[in-house]
């Protein structure tokens, strides 16, 4: 039998367009995750959940408990090296999916460079900026030739074997004299996935403070070299994000379009797509087949690429992926890499909708593949879009949510926090800090990563309105970033609805939400930026630890979010998670917990509840207040017409209180 997708769970989540969309009939014809868990009828083992089962030799399995002489494993590992490996795997594994996802957008900025592709070198400015980091001359040099130097450099750095990671030395001075001193410098990007394997492999290292020594300088290949190097080249590609006003809501599907979703990661495809779209043969083959035009929308972090940089609407996150397409109203999801379910092909199996695979590493069983080529960007393109278009007059019953459209302000790269707050002609955090230090910001608050189907949807939204009610601001990406979206908190507005009294008369007075979105997920790497400018603006110390501010990724579900929160503590942030599979060490975890403080000046922690957890993160930022010096009480000051004048004169272009525009910075 099949069952209802509106089981109690699904019934809180996303919002009035998705409560109405599994009100449908058509809608409740299809299983979703909730089903499947809801079937599954067993809680999380154990030790997997606590991070003490070992599956690394065929000995096994063996399964651990701590402290108990009969339950090692059968080589003797103990509870701590079992979980450390597991954990560090972990890393390993969300550190290669960034990984291989950047040296793609390498290998497309070199192929534009060659004029092989149909894009172009879209921010010069920061290819100059880029490659001064590299020691690449760029006078006099056409931008062509400069990117492909930066491009062959970048991509050398996959492979390199001994030395350091060009964009380490973006980081704060003390925070590159620690690595240094603990010896967790990555050497090579590639390399360092490779080693964390190898000395998790069976009877290699069995320490587990070595073993995280590795799993450090992993992640820190991850957010200060592979992710970084795919935000900073896509940006140059493709334009950094600046920002817009768009939509994040299922209500985005067009009723007379050929509605199309991009679902993956990598912007190559999807960027490409775009370009396709808006083509004359393209259009009249839609108007042939009686659409008014082809409605391209987002889903997951590739929807928060085109969100960012083209104001696309995103249809839906991680967890509405299958929801999407219960419309019956989208003719292809086209996807890529990360994160796309192996259920999408069967929702829509008895549905005029294609799932298109588009890259050799990712296939599905039932959905069809069309090979995107990036020398070919167009064409591969044209060809997934004429087959979308060939689905349009086969739409059978279907059903486009129409309440409620969530509007939102995104493309709040660093870029643009620095001119949003510094003013157009002096660009600078130096606003922020002052901001933070008289009490009007209290601190920083990263709400990054996934969704997961086991939680309620409204967790981002409880810990961000509980940061922003105490006057952190927010900074947002990946699906937390939809999420919050879709919960109407990256509204200007939101300001005076949510913030607390000091951060939402600097939000009205610039015309932000209290609530920024940042990027997808391979975009935290703005994160380790934006820090690294307050430090280096200074008055909040000099390095990122002694920074009020703390990340959480509360809903993880992917590697991806591990290596994520690994970057940061190891960068010095504070991060905390609703949990964590390292529970069954004591030794590990208080490890995790306390002892990385003593190296790092940062440590992880979890929290289940929402609320209990941006508590916890407010303290932790209170702590850094109160060691600056900074934690006096102040009176609210309120702006007189001169203050408020002077920070307008400041503000975005376009972005006034209650609107935004398309400012160009
Ligand atoms: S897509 S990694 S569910 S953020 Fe980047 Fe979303 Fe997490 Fe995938």
């Amino acid at each position: 039998m099949v069952k209802s997708i509106g089981c109690d769970k699904c019934n809180e989540i996303t919002g009035a367009s998705t409560i109405d969309l599994l009100n449908q009939d058509l809608a409740k014809q299809v299983r979703t995750a909730y089903d499947r868990l809801e079937d599954r009828g067993m809680s999380a083992c154990l030790f997997g959940s606590g991070g003490t089962c070992c599956r690394i030799c065929n000995m096994g399995p063996c399964q651990i408990i701590d402290g108990v002489d009969t339950m090692l494993g059968i080589c003797g590992a103990t509870a701590d090296t079992v979980t450390a490996r597991n954990f560090a795997r972990i890393i390993a594994a969300g550190t290669a999916a960034h990984t291989d996802h950047a040296r793609e957008m390498v290998r497309g900025l070199i192929a534009t460079a060659k004029g092989e592709t149909p894009h172009e070198i879209k921010d010069v400015e920061k290819l100059h900026r880029m490659a001064e980091f590299f020691g690449i001359a760029t006078e006099g040099r056409d931008r062509n030739e400069i990117a492909l130097e930066l491009g062959e450099k970048a991509l050398a750095e996959f492979g390199q074997q001994d030395g350091t990671l060009t964009m380490l030395k973006r980081a704060p001075r003390k925070q590159q004299e620690i690595w240094k001193k603990l010896g967790v410098e990555p050497r090579g990007i590639d390399r360092e996935v490779v080693e964390m394997m190898h000395r998790t492999h069976m009877g290699v290292d069995q320490d587990y403070r070595n073993i995280m020594l590795q799993g450090v300088r992993c992640s820190l290949a991850d957010g200060w070299g592979a992710s970084m190097l795919s935000t900073e080249l896509t940006d140059i590609m493709f334009g950094t994000p600046v920002p817009k006003r768009a939509i994040v809501d299922l209500g985005c599907l067009k009723e007379d379009h050929v509605n199309i979703t991009v679902h993956g990661h990598e912007p190559l495809l999807a960027e490409s797509l775009c370009m396709a779209a808006e083509d004359e043969d393209m259009l009249e083959l839609a108007r042939k087949a009686g659409a008014r035009g082809i409605n391209l929308a987002g889903v997951c972090c590739t929807g928060n690429e085109i969100l960012m940089r083209r104001g696309i609407p995103v249809a839906g996150s991680f967890i509405q992926q299958e929801m999407v397409l219960a419309t019956g109203a989208v003719e292809a999801m086209v996807v890529d890499v990360q994160c796309v379910m192996q259920s999408v092909a069967q929702v829509v199996k008895e549905m005029h909708t294609d799932i298109i695979t588009t890259n050799y590493r990712a296939k599905m069983p039932d959905a069809v593949h069309i090979p995107f080529d990036e020398h070919d960007a167009l064409q591969s393109a044209k060809a997934i879009l004429r087959h979308a278009i060939g689905n349009f007059k086969k739409r059978g019953n279907h059903y486009i949510p129409r309440d409620k459209k969530f509007d939102v302000v995104v493309g709040f790269s660093h870029e643009t926090i620095n001119y949003m707050l510094g003013g157009r002609f002096r660009a600078s955090y130096r606003p922020l800090n002052d901001n933070i230090i008289n009490g009007r910001i209290r601190g920083v608050g990263a709400i990054v990563g996934c969704e997961h189907f086991k939680y309620a949807d409204d967790v981002h939204f409880k810990i961000a309105t509980e940061l922003i009610k105490n006057n952190v601001l927010v900074l947002a990406t990946g699906c937390a970033a939809s999420a919050l979206g879709r919960r109407g908190l990256m509204r200007p507005e939101a300001a005076a609805e949510y913030a607390g009294p000091g951060l939402a008369e600097v939000c009205e007075t610039v015309g932000m939400p209290p609530v920024l979105h940042v990027g997808s997920c391979v975009d935290n790497s703005r994160l380790l930026i934006a820090l690294t400018e307050m430090v280096n603006e200074g008055g909040l110390g000099e390095d990122i630890s002694e920074l009020p501010a703390c990340g959480t990724a509360p809903l993880y579900m992917s590697e991806k979010a591990v290596a994520i929160g690994q970057y940061f503590v190891s960068s010095g942030a504070h991060v905390i998670f609703q949990n964590l599979p390292v529970q069954g060490s004591k030794k590990f975890s208080e490890f995790l917990f306390k002892g990385m403080k003593d190296l790092y000046g940062a440590t992880w922690d979890v929290e289940e509840d929402p609320v209990k957890l941006a508590q916890k993160m407010i303290r932790a930022i209170d702590e850094k207040r109160e060691a600056l010096g900074i934690n006096k009480k102040q009176d609210r000051i309120l702006f007189d017409m001169a203050m408020r004048r002077q920070i307008e004169g400041q503000a975005l272009p376009g972005m006034g209180c209650g609107g935004a525009g398309e400012p160009h910075v």
